[in-house]
Order: C-alpha cells, then structure tokens, then sequence
C-alpha cells in the first residue's frame, strides 16, 4: 500500500476527528513531511480534510468519496478477502475486470469505479453512469459451481444482495424486476449485468464477472430525458462515506449467498422480492412482444410463464416488463 493509501486508512478509521501529523507519522513510521505530502495529494484527489496548527488533521464527516480504504472498513468476513481496487473513471468495470482476468487474475478481484464512459447493459444498451453520485463496481469470479445456465443465479444472488444492502442502510423497501434490475418505490436504482468467459477448447468455463451499477444519489444535472421517468436513487441526501457502506454491504451480502451456494434462503428471499410474480407482462423476444402472466420461478430463478393462449414456458434470458406500469 502506498503511504498516501496508508494515511488515508488511519483517516478513515479516525472519520471527523482531528489526529496530529506526529501521531499518523509515529503511528505509520514515516516523516511528517510524508504525512503532509500525502494530505496534500489527498486533498488534489477530492478528500475533504481540514488541516489546523496544533490539531492536526480531520478528514471531513461529510466527505463521500469512494475508497479501498473506506469500503474495507465496513467488509464484513464473507467479503474480507475480496481484493477491492477503485477508479474514479474507468470505461466500464466489467471491462476492467475481464482484462484483469485475461491476465490471470484470480477470484476476489473487484473494480469499483466512481463513473464510467461506457457503462453497459444487457444486448448493446448503455449504463448511465455519472461521476460523484452512483456505484459502479464487477466481482472477478471463477466459480467451479456454477457452471452453464445457473450464472443466472449469480445475477440473481447479486440483485438480492443490493435488494438487502440498500434496505439496511435507506430504510426503503426494494424489490426485483426479472431478472437484473432493483427498484425502489417504482423507479430502478440498479441494473446488474453478468458476463461469463469460457475457453475455446473445452467450453469449460473460465470467468464470471458480476456488474452492478447502482445510483446512490440523484446526478446533478439529473437523468437524462430517455431514462428520467424510469430511473430513481436510493438515497434522498447525500451523507459521509455512505458510498463506501453501500459498496460494502452488496459485497458483504453478494459473498455471503456465493459462498453457501445457491441455498433455499437465496430462492426464498429472490422470490418474495420478486415485482412480477403473479403480473400480466409482456415478453419482448427477437423484436416480438407476447403478453403473457408470470406464474413462478424454476430452480435456477428462470421465469415461468403462461402465454395467453395457455402454453408455458421457462424463461432464462430476455426482456420483460409488467403491464400498467412504466419499467
Ligand atoms: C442493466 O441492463 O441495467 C445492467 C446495468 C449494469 C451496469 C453495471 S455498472 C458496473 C458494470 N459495468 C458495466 O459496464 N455494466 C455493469 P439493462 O437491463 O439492459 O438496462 C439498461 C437500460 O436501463 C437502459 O437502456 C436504460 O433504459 C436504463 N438505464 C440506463 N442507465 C440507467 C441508470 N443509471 N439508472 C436506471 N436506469 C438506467
């Protein structure tokens, strides 16, 4: 870690107090003059710290900048070995994450970004993805269980995880539209898009990168016109290092379902959060729309669904949207 990451861990744990640069530099075993050096490059990044003679240094209660050090204070033992790294831009995280891999990263691996030039969706579509109000983070993933269609799942365990994450900390009720998307209070607030890698030779597969974009807060200058009826935030204020918890608490959540496996407890809570159960939606497939009723779920979380003239069928991709409501 380098010194500038070291002070800032040493702020983070002392968030709104003041700490001499005599402490942080006996603390850290490094000069004053480093200490200072890094408030300085710090401050150039965006940190508000307050520096006073004789008091020392105080990084801002109010600052929510997304960071190593302050997602790792809130990481709880199921996310502990994941191996964060933040960006203030990146084209997109899960681009980030497939070249780790492609380098021979192992699972653990999580870019998280503060914005992207090129955040993407499913089939092509964009991720709105603004600086300073939104999380953008992909989880490096090699899993041995779960191979072919169950990566479905891993889209599934990761919309429960925000589902819970934001719950606990906006006290707002947040469910899931089929399959990727949250929203809360009938506007979506996170999208989550997974992409898998398989070797040529033997189709095994090789990687899973998970992506999840969530807007925290509202984008200063808004949503843009073509998502603006459509999209919402979890937050109503921005608050100190909120960013940071939230990051956390989905990496908490997301590791914890991971790591038992796709359990009852990851259906369960899949399906009571689930928007379309029971709702008249439409299908759009190959530019064809049918209307038809959700009706369950099967055990990879793939919609079940009846058409109106009485056939069923399991869904494992595609789009679906539920009737009467704009989504
Ligand atoms: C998604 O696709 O919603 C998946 C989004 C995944 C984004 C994450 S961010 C981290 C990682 N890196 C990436 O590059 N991607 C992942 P889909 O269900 O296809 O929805 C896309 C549609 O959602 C767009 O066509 C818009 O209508 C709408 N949309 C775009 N940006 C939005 C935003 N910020 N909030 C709400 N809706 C948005």
């Amino acid at each position: 870690m380098s010194t500038k990451d070291t002070v800032l861990e040493l702020f983070e744990k002392n968030r709104g107090f003041f700490v001499s640069g005599e402490r942080i530099a006996s603390e850290l075993g490094i000069s004053r003059t480093a200490v200072w050096k890094a408030v300085k490059k710090l401050q150039c990044e965006g940190y508000e710290i307050e520096a006073i003679t004789n008091r020392g240094y105080c990084l801002a209660k109010s600052s929510d900048i997304l960071s190593v050090q302050g997602i790792r204070n809130y990481l709880d033992e199921n996310a502990a070995s994941l191996r964060p790294e933040v960006f203030v831009t990146v084209d997109s995280t899960n681009n980030v994450c497939m070249k780790k891999a492609g380098q021979g990263e192992d699972e653990g691996y999580a870019a998280i970004a503060g914005a992207q030039t090129k955040g993407r969706g499913r089939r092509g579509r964009g991720f709105f993805s603004p600086a300073d109000t939104g999380i953008y983070m992909s989880i490096l993933l090699r899993p041995d269980a779960y191979p072919g269609t169950q990566v479905l799942r891993l889209t599934t365990m990761a919309a429960v995880a925000v589902c819970e994450a934001t719950e606990k900390l906006s006290g707002k009720t947040a469910g899931i539209k089929w399959v990727n998307d949250v929203y809360i209070g009938g506007k979506k607030v996170c999208g989550i898009l997974s992409e898998a890698s398989y070797a040529l030779e033997d189709g095994r597969l090789d990687c899973v990168v998970v992506g999840i974009g969530i807007n925290a807060y509202k984008p200063k200058g808004g949503f843009p016109r073509e998502i603006s009826a459509r999209a919402g935030c979890v937050f109503d204020h921005q608050s100190a290092g909120k960013r940071n918890q939230l990051a956390a608490e989905v990496l908490n959540r997301f590791m914890a379902y991971y790591r038992s496996g796709s359990t009852d407890d990851h259906f369960e809570a899949y399906r009571q959060r689930s928007l379309v159960l029971g709702k008249d939606i439409e299908i759009s497939k190959n530019d064809v729309v049918r209307k038809a009723r959700a009706t369950g779920l099967d055990e990879d979380c793939g919609l079940i669904v009846r058409y109106e003239d009485g056939s069923e069928a399991v869904l494992k991709s595609g789009e679906v949207s539920i009737v009467g409501i704009e989504n």
